[in-house]
């Protein structure tokens, strides 16, 4: 089956929208070697119907600031497929949010949740509205504005959506809120809730422990482990948080931070209470990360430049889409650098991932290392289906195992000949062949 065909069609068919064609297109250059063994996906049409969300909700969410000035901004929902399970998938708030990059994250949402084990569709939504320097209230009522579109098309065993860039516990809240008010039910609609209102515990740091649970086993298959390794992160928001207190919990240094004004380098590490200011800096809704080097002297803050010219041993970007370019690759590869693994979504371009994998470096890619935050949703899902809750130890047992089973499914499909593993395949193919054997199971629908 010729699969440049279908992703020339997609182009044609949805001119502009580069970041889906560029999720589209590195999936179906992983899979082509299934596909030419299974004919049965081709004579059920699966690829042509997996690459096409089942539908798009878009709508207007108008709201008033604190000074009554009216503003409209456009929300979005996105519901890709549900073959194994409720559509699944974050709601992410930031003024770059269009139609691409939320085709880009919901087609990458439906592998993920399907190499987490658990029963879970994919979808993703957001909008264009910027949190960053609005007060509570403006985000309140936002928040409800857009729930009073979004809550006729979601629902538990429907969709389920929870937190991305800029959507936290707070926003969650607001959202949660207005849907139990027009849908008069306490159900678990939405993931990232608050603990005493449905949430579960470790949900909030899952994303980033889940990702340095696959990149320790990823070390391990060289017999390494992160004591006494360096690790460069990017970002300071919810996922760069857990990791950075995963990777210190391990025996690993983290010695940057960033955020869009540039990043922070602290060869003493980032611990203890520096992870907490981490913390304080997010809540300020600026999104700067300057301030940590007044804070600590022995930081310096590099305006304006990322953190992957500085020699690490593992590099977890955890900020956003395409943030590393094929030069920083290169820098990191030159450095030494073992291993790297995608905490944010699709943060590598594809130039830089071929640099890792040509220079056979442990690269592990978004949908597999980063699925522990909504693998831990799903968790949540299970324990508001049971109306119980688990211990902190019991979810972050769970999350560990499914993070190696992630890790074992990677290898199974992605082992090369030389023995070494090329995760971007194993992880593209495990996923793809779960949903689509589903989708054969469940006739042409
Ligand atoms: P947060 O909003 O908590 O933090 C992300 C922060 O990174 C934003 O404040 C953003 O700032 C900043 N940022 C954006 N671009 C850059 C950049 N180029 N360099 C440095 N910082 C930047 O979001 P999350 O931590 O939740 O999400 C981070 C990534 O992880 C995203 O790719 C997300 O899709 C992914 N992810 C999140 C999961 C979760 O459970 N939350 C689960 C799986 C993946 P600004 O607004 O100024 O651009
Ligand atoms: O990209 C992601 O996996 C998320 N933002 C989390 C989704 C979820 O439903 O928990």
């Amino acid at each position: 089956m010729d699969l440049s065909n279908i992703m020339n069609e997609l182009v044609k068919k949805h001119p502009g929208e580069l970041e889906y064609h560029q999720a589209v297109h590195e999936v179906l250059e992983s899979i082509e070697e299934v596909v030419n063994e299974n004919p049965q996906f081709e004579a059920a049409g699966i690829i042509e119907r997996l690459i096409e969300p089942d539908r798009v909700l878009t709508f207007k969410v108008p709201w008033m600031d604190d000074e009554g000035k009216v503003f409209v901004n456009l929300g979005y929902r996105i519901q890709f497929n549900n073959a194994i399970g409720p559509y699944k998938g974050g709601l992410r708030f930031h003024p770059s949010v269009n139609l691409s990059i939320l085709k880009f994250l919901g087609f990458e949402q439906i592998f993920k949740n399907a190499l987490t084990t658990l029963p879970m569709g994919g979808g993703k939504g957001g909008s264009d509205f910027n949190p960053k320097g609005k007060s509570d209230n403006e985000i309140m009522r936002f928040c409800q504005a857009f729930m009073l579109e979004l809550w006729k098309i979601i629902g538990p065993e429907t969709d389920v959506p929870a937190g991305d860039i800029g959507v936290g516990g707070k926003e969650i809240g607001f959202m949660f809120g207005m849907y139990k008010k027009l849908q008069r039910e306490h159900v678990g609609v939405l993931t990232g809730k608050g603990l005493g209102w449905g949430g579960s515990l470790i949900r909030p740091e899952a994303t980033g422990f889940g990702t340095v649970y696959f990149a320790k086993e990823m070390l391990a298959t060289k017999n390494e482990t992160f004591e006494g390794k360096t690790v460069a992160i990017s970002g300071f928001g919810n996922v760069a948080w857990g990791a950075a207190l995963k990777v210190t919990e391990l025996g690993g240094k983290v010695v940057t931070l960033s955020g869009p004004d540039g990043y922070i380098y602290d060869p003493e590490g980032i611990s203890g209470e520096k992870i907490d200011y981490m913390l304080e800096l997010r809540a300020t809704n600026m999104d700067i990360v300057s301030p940590y080097a007044e804070e600590f002297p022995e930081a310096k803050f590099y305006a304006g430049k990322r953190p992957w010219e500085v020699k690490v041993d593992v590099a977890l970007p955890c900020a956003t889409q395409n943030e590393v370019d094929k030069n920083d690759a290169e820098t990191l590869v030159n450095n030494g650098c073992l291993c790297v693994a995608e905490g944010a979504n699709m943060p590598c371009i594809p130039d830089a991932m071929h640099v890792f994998q040509s220079n056979r470096i442990l690269f592990g890619p978004a949908k597999a290392v980063n699925a522990g935050g909504v693998a831990t949703s799903g968790l949540e899902m299970s324990q508001n289906s049971m109306k119980i809750a688990w211990t902190r130890e019991e979810v972050d047992a769970k999350l560990h195992h499914i993070m190696k089973s992630i890790h074992e499914a990677c290898v199974k499909y992605g082992t090369r000949d030389d023995g070494s593993t090329d995760y971007v395949k194993g992880a593209n193919v495990a996923g793809f062949m779960k949903v689509a054997n589903a989708m054969l199971d469940l006739g042409v629908i």
